[in-house]
């Protein structure tokens, strides 16, 4: 079959403004043919999969209704915006989504001028969307009086309003004269379930079936009598939330914030929708509209496990079987298993261990425990400076908090860090799930920055496991360490052990160990797993090099470092960190500061940001990967 006959009326669209000549009733079998045109690609090119299906009706309608791109749409996290995407001149080149040099991740402005702000991270689209309301009213326009008129629309997810920022948006949508919207897509998820307070009163919202049932009836009745019409629709609206006041008994907290809210409305009637959309559009003031969605919509497996369906990898579109590689082989373990595990069996015999983790339970397999002690494990929701703090609090009371970020998204609690945590040298552990570079998720995601961020704080141990073993080891170092906070970084995916447990014993805090000695002059300093790399590219290249596992890269092992400079005189040091900033930076101040003046070359993560693709391939681009750390072996040891 030929595109034009899988997808006849998609495959017209090329851009909004064609989606715009349809008539709405050709609506809903757009729709159809979007949502079957993501199944069948993300099937075989993987990616963020339940969001963007529980989005195809409001994407498409949101396109019908605004005109962009000149009106500004905001997505949260981004995740969700694959129909988005498709339906803004990028169908043809979907099949390259998330791969090297393809389709960014998510929304990004360098790629696309439908594309607003850099999406990746939760909670900000409210704040953005706000900047750009409040802006375009301010802009000059040259040689006119006129401002220009756009409208903005931000589309966040019940998942990300629980972080503070989008509560420090709201509270400022609230007195800042704006005409923005706030798409609410409430599916009740997060990845995970969607946790706390807010998503117990979205529920409520939406579930208020008095409400809903009278609602229906009186604007039935009213029409019926002429009382109400098209004609008046912000009145008819306005009536629905007085009369949602009244019957819920409480006031509505967005209305409570001066924005005007309406909903809760079914986000899979795309007519609908459009119908909505139309006449809330061009009212005054900030505005919510709170629909309810169902993450993996339209396709059976993921509306029944949108947490697996969230990001499946490869699958069978007709069948729903996901496809791993290799099943029956023997792996190593994921990283965040490890943690998973080991924390558990920590947690079995110290009752002080306490779990702690900003909506990623699945992510960071701390749900491993939380099944087995749900009272002691706490997912805070998308809150990274929330669960900083509240392990703080944890902390203060005598408990042992393990606090599980991914490396990118703890960028958000690095006050807590400082505040809360590290100047009372509280034994809060942060396990930074995510460190180095992830792939396909890109630029956002890529946890480069936490070593060369967290070294210069006082008080803070910062460790890196070169495989499983070594994550247990320090887990145990870690719980057991009352310096103050113990950060522990580790990668996406798989270590090396298949053999993984090992009994669970401490490490001597900053110290690290000499793998391997030589009697030629080069000595490879690495920390983390990319010191097995570096082991490969060792044996790989047959010269005489000496390797030492740093472990620690703060407090440095001195003795190790004197050992090394006593001894060698060429020194490389390896981190999957930024360059600037981190461990081999660390090297080389402890070296000029203690007299020695050997040649150093640090090799980490470069000064821009680096792309999205497969880890292998970005490891090669950044000269991490074997072949790369070879060649600089070679060239060093032949100075
Ligand atoms: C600051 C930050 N923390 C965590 C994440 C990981 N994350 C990506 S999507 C997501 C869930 C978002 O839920 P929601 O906004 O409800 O969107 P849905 O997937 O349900 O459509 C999370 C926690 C992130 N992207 N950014």
């Amino acid at each position: 079959m030929t595109e034009k006959e899988t997808y006849p009326l998609l495959s017209e669209i090329e851009f909004p403004a064609d989606l715009r000549r349809l008539p709405v009733e050709q609506l809903p079998q757009v729709c159809n043919e979007l949502r079957r045109f993501i199944i069948h690609e993300l099937a075989d090119n993987p990616g963020h999969f339940a969001s963007s299906l529980g989005v195809v009706e409001l994407t498409v309608a949101l396109h019908y209704v605004f005109d962009t791109p000149n009106d500004r749409i905001v997505w949260d996290v981004g995740h969700q915006a694959y129909g988005h995407k498709i339906l803004t001149g990028r169908r043809t080149l979907f099949h390259t989504n998330r791969k090297l040099g393809g389709l960014k991740p998510f929304p990004s402005p360098e790629e696309s001028e439908y594309d607003t702000c850099t999406c990746g991270h939760a909670s900000n689209s409210i704040s953005v969307a706000l900047g750009m309301a409040v802006g375009i009213k301010k802009k000059p326009l040259s040689g006119s009086p006129q401002r220009e008129e756009r409208h903005v629309v931000a589309v966040i997810g019940d998942g990300s309003m629980t972080g503070g920022l989008a509560f420090e948006g709201l509270n400022n949508v609230s007195s800042t004269p704006n005409d923005m919207l706030i798409i609410l897509n409430d599916n009740d998820m997060s990845i995970d379930r969607s946790v706390g307070g807010m998503g117990e009163y979205l529920h409520k919202l939406h579930t208020s079936g008095t409400y809903n049932n009278l609602r229906d009836k009186t604007a039935r009745l009213m029409y019926r009598w002429h009382v109400l019409n098209d004609d008046r629709k912000g009145r008819v609206l306005r009536f629905n939330n007085a009369l949602k006041s009244l019957l819920t008994n409480q006031r509505n907290i967005f209305e409570g914030l001066n924005i005007r809210y309406f909903g809760p409305e079914d986000g899979h009637n795309v007519v609908e929708l459009v119908r909505t959309l139309r006449r809330i559009k061009d009212m005054r003031g900030p505005k919510m509209l709170h629909l309810h969605t169902v993450k993996g919509k339209g396709f059976e497996p993921a509306e029944r496990n949108a947490t697996v369906w969230h990001a499946p990898g490869k699958f069978d579109p007709e069948t729903g079987e996901r496809l791993t590689p290799d099943p029956d082989k023997p792996q190593p373990p994921r990283f965040q298993d490890v943690f998973g595990e080991t924390l558990l069996e920590m947690a079995r015999k110290d009752e002080r261990i306490v779990g702690v983790t900003p909506a990623m339970p699945t992510g960071c397999s701390l749900c491993i425990m939380q099944k087995e002690m749900p009272e002691r494990t706490f997912d805070v929701g998308i809150a990274e400076g929330h669960a900083v703090t509240f392990s703080a609090g944890l902390a203060r009371e005598g408990m042992r908090p393990f606090c599980n970020i991914y490396s990118s998204f703890a960028q958000r609690a690095y006050d807590n860090i400082i505040h809360d945590v590290a100047i009372s040298r509280l034994p809060v552990v942060l396990c930074l799930d995510r460190a180095g570079l992830v792939g396909e998720d890109g630029p956002t995601h890529h946890g480069a920055f936490d070593l060369a961020a967290l070294r210069p704080i006082p008080n803070v141990t910062i460790a890196s496991p070169m495989d499983e073993h070594e994550l247990r080891r320090l887990m145990f170092t870690a719980l057991h360490c009352d310096r103050g906070p113990f950060v522990i970084r580790y990668p996406r995916g798989r270590g090396v052990l298949v053999d993984w447990r090992c009994p669970l014993e401490a490490v001597p805090v900053g110290k690290g160990r000499r793998l391997r000695e030589a009697s030629g002059p080069t000595a490879v300093l690495s920390l983390g797993p990319i010191g097995n790399v570096a082991a490969e590219a060792i044996r790989d290249s047959g010269l005489d090099i000496a390797h030492y596992d740093m472990r620690f890269a703060k407090p440095l092992d001195e003795e190790l470092l004197t050992e090394v400079a006593q001894r060698y005189s060429r020194i490389i040091t390896l981190e999957d960190g930024a360059k600037e900033g981190g461990m081999g930076t660390a090297v080389l101040e402890w070296m000029a500061e203690h007299g020695f003046r050997p040649d150093i070359v640090r090799l980490g993560l470069p000064d821009n940001f680096v792309e999205h693709g497969s880890p292998g391939e970005l490891y090669r681009i950044v000269g991490l990967d074997k072949d790369s750390i070879k060649v600089e072996l070679k060239k060093l040891s032949s100075l």
